[in-house]
């Protein structure tokens, strides 16, 4: 499993402590009206003044850790969660060695290494003499497992710069929304705090959803009051109150459905520059639809280009066959797949993990 590293509370001191009775509720913070330009939104003094908060964060940081040996930060590994049932198996029958390539690249891994795996399997299959169902798909789940695995899947959050910031992109129905929904339940079930931003502010219904997915995630959210206001005030305004509230990460959720490539990048640039001011980015997560086959890999390669990704999220894995594009997307984007959904459910949820995916994917029904 993965560690992270989160701010050190009074609970990870003192597990044996009482439970709090009456937890908080989700604050809900509602910006004034935000429809102008993020420069005039965060005007000098506010500037100034989170800078100190930022300062004297990092100072406390040090002076604590000089002062005494406790540290400021505790590593953590988030709990379990697992794809189960969620990946649909390539074979609906007994596998057959020689069907295998067409079953590949129907499933979206690409020809090329559909026919790679094939040769692959056939040659290892030989070797060791493979030839039941059971003893064949165990030696095709190593190979595709093994050919997934990558060294720097895990989310970027343990260098402890609090508050870790992570922007979510990706078009419109991908799941961005529900990701954050689910992303921000799983990190305070690890008790991290929590604050999430709602950048999209295109349409109304985009922020009430996301402030559906914060009360599921027991999570404060700063949203704009009204449409059309400017996204990169929200997101400048989100970091603001995670600094204040020393909460550990904040998520904001962006809109997906710009016009064209300039639009997107003159957002999404304004966006990190407004992060910027106060703190580093630590992922540019991209959301995919596993659904989508062929598009998911057009439409990533157009936000590659201008998002500065760092990882993908694969969603609805749960709802295709075309598993493969999973595969292709990490091998031709060379970026890891970081974390994968496979359902709607707030659980349906896990780090991408190449050994149970493998596994799903040569599942005997
Ligand atoms: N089956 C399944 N459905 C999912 C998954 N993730 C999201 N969805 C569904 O996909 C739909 C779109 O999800 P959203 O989270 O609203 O997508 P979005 O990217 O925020 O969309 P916009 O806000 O329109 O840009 C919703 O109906 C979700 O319930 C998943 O892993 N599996
Ligand atoms: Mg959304």
């Amino acid at each position: 499993m993965f560690k992270f590293l989160k701010r050190l509370r009074g609970k990870d001191v003192d597990a044996s402590a009482p439970e709090q009775e009456n937890q908080p509720a989700a604050i809900i913070e509602v910006l004034p009206e935000l429809d102008v330009p993020a420069k005039d939104v965060a005007p000098v003094e506010q500037e100034a003044e989170t800078k100190t908060q930022t300062t004297a964060l990092k100072s406390d940081i040090v002076a604590n850790n000089a002062e005494s040996k406790e540290p400021d930060l505790v590593s953590v590994e988030l709990p379990k969660r697992s794809l189960g049932t969620g990946i649909r198996s390539l074979f609906s029958d007994s596998m057959d060695i020689d069907e295998l390539e067409d079953i590949l690249i129907l499933a979206d891994f690409g020809v090329e290494t559909a026919e790679e795996i094939a040769t692959e399997l056939k040659r290892e299959a030989n070797r060791q003499g493979a030839t039941t169902d059971p003893e064949l798909r165990l030696l095709l789940k190593d190979l595709l497992a093994k050919r997934l695995s990558r060294t720097d899947s895990a989310l970027n959050l343990d260098d402890g710069t609090l508050p870790y910031v992570i922007l979510v992109v990706g078009v419109n129905g991908a799941g961005k929304t529900t990701t954050i929904g689910k992303l921000a339940r799983w990190l305070k079930d690890g008790d991290w705090e929590v604050v999430l931003g709602a950048a999209d502010t295109y349409r109304a219904a985009a922020v009430d959803q996301l402030e559906t997915w914060a009360k599921r995630a027991d999570s404060p959210i700063v949203k704009p009051v009204k449409e059309g206001a400017d996204p990169a005030s929200v997101a400048y305004q989100t970091v603001e109150m995670a600094i204040r509230t020393q909460a550990d990460i904040a998520i904001i959720d962006t809109a997906g459905r710009l016009q064209n490539k300039k639009d997107l990048m003159d957002e999404l640039g304004k966006l990190r520059r407004a992060v910027e001011k106060q703190t580093k980015i630590s992922e540019v997560l991209l959301v995919i639809d596993a659904t989508n086959g062929q598009n998911a890999m057009s439409q990533a390669r157009a936000f590659t280009e201008v998002a500065e990704v760092t990882g993908i999220v694969m969603t609805k894995l749960d709802g295709t066959a075309k598993g493969g594009i999973l595969y292709a997307l990490q091998k031709e984007l060379n970026l890891p797949i970081k974390l994968v959904g496979v359902g709607e459910q707030i659980n349906d949820f896990a780090f991408f993990s190449p050994e149970e995916f493998a596994k799903g994917l040569v599942a005997k029904k």
